[in-house]
């Protein structure tokens, strides 16, 4: 029988950037990709990324409630919640309303706690809005944070050198606050990058590539959304979380062969078939 809900689908609540390739203009292409439909809830419209020396932002908050009542209506059910980029305090209130309305059993909160990097906060980011931040971190089933973001999440002082022992004490302590798995993204280790991947009542564990270039903006959505739609189709974490930083890895090779700046992200378009 027709129905709105008989293919998989996720919620993506993220920002459109119209250049620069993160959040909305990457996941939504991974998703499809990886053959499950993706619904997008954006938050603000950008002319390009903050990582430019100047951008344009029209925030999107006041709209946001009429995504949930009209989807409400459609009477439309997600397998999975995928949230990053959040612009306000208020916006992260009705990203809360959004999970609480829509989470059924089977549904998988995905939340990329997007709020900065090498240490340092986005230009949109107050202390206020990663405050309020951790109140979102009870719904997920799964976080995704940098390093930065696991720090700021803990009200740890963030470093560049770390024992394993600490990474793993700071991967349990975000897990304690909600979500069972949790992996740290963009772990530096000498010529390797690692994430730590970590699942309640389970060992954790460190997934290591070679470290290739430097790290690129968007990326952390495009490895957001390989583990957002893995998880909805049921794939293990750890596979998951290797196949997306093998992903990322590859993207930024071919990103150096066709030297794209920094700023623009990584040219996934070119590998996007390898994920089918
Ligand atoms: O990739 C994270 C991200 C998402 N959205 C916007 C950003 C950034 C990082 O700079 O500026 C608008």
């Amino acid at each position: 029988m027709k129905n709105h809900n008989n293919q998989k689908k996720i919620a993506l609540i993220n920002d459109l950037s119209g250049f620069g390739r993160c959040s909305i203009a990457v996941e939504l292409p991974i998703i499809s990709t990886m053959k499950v439909q993706c619904c997008p809830l954006p938050t603000s419209i950008l002319t390009n990324h903050t990582g430019f020396d100047s951008f344009f932002f029209d925030d999107y908050t006041e709209k946001m409630p009429h995504f949930k009542e009209e989807w409400e209506k459609l009477g439309l059910k997600f397998n999975g919640i995928c949230t990053g980029f959040l612009g306000s305090k208020k916006q992260i209130d009705l990203v809360i309303d959004f999970i609480r309305c829509f989470k059924k059993k089977n549904t998988c909160v995905i939340i990329d706690p997007v709020m900065g990097d090498y240490g340092a906060l986005y230009p949109t980011y107050s202390a206020a809005t990663c405050k309020r931040m951790r109140k979102l971190l009870p719904y997920a089933d799964i976080l995704t944070p940098n390093l930065t973001e696991a720090c700021i999440l803990t009200d740890t002082p963030y470093k560049e050198k770390w024992k394993k022992k600490e990474l793993i004490a700071l991967a349990g302590a975000l897990s304690l606050k909600g979500p069972k798995k949790v992996v740290i993204t963009g772990i530096p280790q000498g010529k390797f990058i690692a994430n730590l991947c970590y699942e309640a009542g389970k060992e954790a564990h460190f997934l290591r590539t070679f470290k290739v270039g430097t790290q690129r903006s968007g990326t952390g959505d495009i490895f957001c959304s390989i583990i957002a739609a893995d998880a909805v189709n049921g794939v293990a974490f750890d596979a998951s979380v290797k196949k997306a930083s093998r992903f990322v890895k590859n993207c930024i090779r071919r990103s150096i062969e066709l030297e794209i700046p920094l700023t623009d992200g990584v040219c996934f378009e070119e590998l996007l078939h390898t994920l089918r």
